[in-house]
């Protein structure tokens, strides 16, 4: 794949630019699969970078990323606004927009968005709006700002994807429960993967999609999530256990228990990864550790985003 550049933008130090050489994976994706979680970045020279952004990225432009789609077997993507380009989606409709059809968005937008502007990325493929919780993404919006632009968007259709910390759920969850659509929780809330799968803070997230039937779980980002890291194939005392296998418990066990509510995407260009980039073919291999069975992945991978995002189509099979 061609290299990243950085725009007219300088790249925050040490910034980890995305993985050119993918490698092809082994496991051969269903028939219609939707990479559920990634993003563009700029370029930065066409759609330049939000004044109040936290980091300054490579580029990562649509081009690129349907040229991974297609190395990798996927047939669509959703699109999700990265907060480096704040509420000015235009990068991403860009995008869904050259996609003939095969991408839909998640956008960020302020209280001051019109229902022009609204109607407008509905008709270039957005279905939704990301409310991000992460300190170190994003400044503070007021939850009566997100719960006014929540109800508004819920006339067309469209959900709401959180992203938050887990030790944050507790001081959310009333928010979290007032919302009024589907609501997609990014990466399983990021739990702890140091902590027990069965301890109590991956409990309350497991509780929170059992008592509320309108919560889904992206089961993404094993790469972010993971303490034993991609290293953990050549470690002795590790010895069998695949990459990222540390998280595999966790994601196994909200795919087994909300095998209709679960979303996968690659996270390509995978921001603000500190020590390893993945390489995204290996992180498609890491699917069937999670997703066990023929019909557990064609849930995953298909049934379940095609519901969400392109529910007017038939299912590919
Ligand atoms: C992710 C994760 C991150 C960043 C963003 O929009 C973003 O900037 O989502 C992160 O830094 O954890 O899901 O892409």
């Amino acid at each position: 794949m061609t290299k990243p550049t950085s725009g007219d933008f300088t790249k925050t130090p040490g910034w980890m630019d995305w993985y050119t050489g993918p490698s092809r994976p082994s496991f051969k994706l269903p028939t219609g699969a939707v990479d559920a979680h990634c993003h563009v970045f700029g370029p930065g020279a066409e759609f330049p970078y939000a004044p109040e952004r936290k980091y300054t990225p490579c580029d990562a432009s649509k081009a690129q990323l349907y040229a991974l789609r297609d190395h990798l077997g996927f047939a669509r993507n959703v699109i999700v606004q990265a907060t480096c380009h704040g509420a000015d989606n235009r990068a991403m409709v860009n995008a869904l927009v050259h996609s003939g059809g095969k991408a839909r968005g998640v956008a960020t937008v302020k209280r001051s968005v019109t229902d022009g502007e609204l109607q407008a990325m509905h008709d270039a493929g957005v279905r939704g709006v990301r409310f991000n919780f992460v300190k170190r993404l994003v400044d503070f919006t007021p939850k009566d700002e997100l719960l006014e632009i929540a109800t508004r968007i819920a006339k067309w259709g469209w959900h709401v994807v959180i992203y938050f910390e887990a030790v944050d759920l507790p001081e959310l969850w009333d928010f979290f429960t007032a919302l009024p659509t589907t609501v997609v929780v990014d990466h399983m809330g990021r739990p702890d993967v140091a902590l027990p799968v069965d301890g109590p803070q991956f409990a309350l997230f497991e509780k929170f999609m059992r008592e509320h039937s309108n919560v889904w779980s992206k089961v993404s980002c094993p790469e972010r999530l993971s303490v034993t890291g991609p290293k953990a194939l050549k470690s002795e005392q590790n010895a069998g256990m695949p990459s990222y296998g540390d998280v595999i418990p966790f994601a196994r066990r909200i795919v087994e228990q909300f095998p209709d509510r679960v979303l996968w995407g690659t996270d390509w260009p995978h921001p603000n990864l500190k020590d390893h980039m993945p390489d995204d073919g290996l992180l498609v291999d890491f699917i069937p550790h999670i997703a066990v069975t023929p019909d557990l992945q064609r849930q995953l991978l298909v049934d379940n985003p095609m519901r969400l995002y392109w529910p007017e189509e038939a299912v590919p099979r």
